[in-house]
């Protein structure tokens, strides 16, 4: 290699000829200024060219139903990684409103020699990168900073079963689990003025519902996140085999701070390998932290409709559809299971643990996702549901880890049939006499619902 990036992690989107210009590199989902894949590629080609680089971020009016909960994150999180950055002599230039359009109206001022900018799978921000192109076609590249393996290489299809895609990427890690470089001072000092806005008056354009409160016990940004691995390695890894008990708290915690990209997923297993750690608990958060979220940006960049029943397998489809009259015991509307209004304690703690921590435990989310298939009219209208309050609530909605697992637990996808029953078919299903065997559920629902007794009125006839 060349240079200090594998080539493999760069996808050059739109070629075209690159005038003698500064570099940019457009940051949408790696918040972050250390161990950047991105970043990294975009100060080589800057220092290629002796060119000038800066970041570039662009706050969106509306981001997926995102409220002031994740935008306060986000923006609390870049201020760090804006120091960060200013140390090395790299600014941030920050522009508010529609992506596309004011990413391009910078680039019609500096006229770039070369766009860098991050890969993501999702619908919108494929949408974001063709509309930026049609206003300013430059030369732009693509690089993955989210996967350790790019998601391009793991795999060129849609894969059905973690099972078929697991020794995929384990046969190319060891190809990609290379080091990151230190972030040295940038030696092409950034000249022009551009307008840019400060973090107060970037908060000032916020026009997002503030009736989601932002979270109080979650430090945003790079040092909070590498905090909350160094507790977790040191406190709770060797527990990790407790993982499904929501009362364990072995869980990392790390989640809202891979979906905002403040830690990479590679820094963290380096880290593990450096320390020497390994076994089986090791082996188990590797899996959620490289298998499962790899799988689920696949799913996205390979399934258009990652978000729609259409999207599902063709046997969870099929099934789903034999069991659509099928009565269902209970009812809600969206409004009820946002209010935690259920006759199920179990469901509603899991509901309080989402709106009130802003994430809800993995095996919980299962529990709490099949819940809402079995209790509306129809699937559609489950996914929407689920996918409307995880992205609302979550910390760490809005991507492809949240669309994959609501898609595993109500349409199948990653998983396999099971015995046949009403509603679910052959889906797989979940159910609270499940999760007393694996936990204390009283205890889980004390916990979220204090005062509330659970109450198990007579099913609607
Ligand atoms: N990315 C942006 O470039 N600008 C935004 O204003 C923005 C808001 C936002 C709000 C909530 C949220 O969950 C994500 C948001 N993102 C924004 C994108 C986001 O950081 C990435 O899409 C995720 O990190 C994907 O993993």
């Amino acid at each position: 290699m060349n240079g200090l990036i594998n080539p493999d992690r760069i996808r050059s989107i739109h070629p075209g000829s690159a005038p003698a210009g500064p570099v940019l590199y457009w940051m949408h989902r790696e918040f972050r200024a250390r161990n950047n894949w991105p970043l990294v590629h975009a100060r080589e080609e800057a220092l290629r060219r002796q060119a000038p680089l800066a970041v570039v971020f662009c706050l969106a009016p509306s981001f997926l139903g995102a409220t002031l909960r994740q935008y306060d994150f986000l923006l609390t999180g870049l201020e760090e990684t804006a120091r960060l950055l200013r140390a090395a002599r790299i600014p941030l230039i920050m522009r508010s409103g529609e992506p596309p359009e004011e990413i391009a109206q910078l680039c019609a001022q500096l006229r770039p020699a070369l766009m860098v900018t991050d890969f993501d799978p999702l619908r919108i921000k494929r949408q974001w990168l063709d509309q930026f192109l049609e206003r300013f076609p430059c030369p732009v590249h693509e690089v993955d900073g989210r996967n350790i393996v790019p998601a391009w290489i793991a795999s060129d299809h849609r894969e059905f079963m973690a099972r078929t895609f697991r020794p995929r990427l384990h046969r190319h890690l060891p190809e990609f689990l290379d080091p990151f470089p230190q972030l040295d001072p940038h030696p092409f000092p950034w000249t022009a003025s551009v307008a840019s806005l400060d973090f107060p008056a970037l908060r000032a354009r916020f026009r997002v519902d503030e009736r989601v409160a932002p979270v109080a016990d979650v430090v945003p940004g790079e040092t909070g996140a590498q905090a909350t691995l160094d507790r977790f390695i040191d406190q709770r890894l060797a527990d990790y085999h407790l993982r499904n008990d929501p009362n364990a708290g072995v869980n990392s915690g790390l989640s809202p701070y891979l979906h905002f990209g403040m830690i990479s997923s590679q820094a963290i297993v380096l880290d593990l390998h450096r320390q020497g750690l390994r076994g089986d608990q090791v082996d188990g958060f590797v899996e959620e932290l490289v298998v499962r979220r790899e799988l689920a940006d696949n799913f996205c960049l390979y399934t258009p409709d990652y978000d729609r029943v259409s999207g599902f397998p063709e046997w969870a489809r099929a099934t789903l559809n034999r069991h659509r009259r099928d009565p269902r015991a209970w009812v809600y509307s969206q409004d009820q299971f946002d209010g935690a209004l259920t006759h199920d304690p179990l469901w509603n703690a899991a509901q309080r643990q989402l709106v009130t921590s802003g994430v809800i435990h993995g095996y919980l989310r299962m529990y709490w996702a099949k819940k809402i298939l079995e209790w509306t009219e129809e699937p559609a209208e489950a996914l929407r549901i689920a996918i409307y309050l995880n992205d609302r609530y979550a910390l760490d909605g809005r991507e492809s880890n949240g669309y994959a697992g609501i898609a595993w637990s109500i349409g199948g996808v990653h998983d396999r049939g099971w015995s046949e029953r009403p509603v679910f078919g052959t889906i797989r299903f979940m159910n609270e006499a499940g999760c007393r065997r694996k936990f204390d559920v009283n205890r889980y629902i004390r916990t979220w619902t204090p005062g509330q007794v659970p109450l198990f009125p007579t099913p609607i006839a």
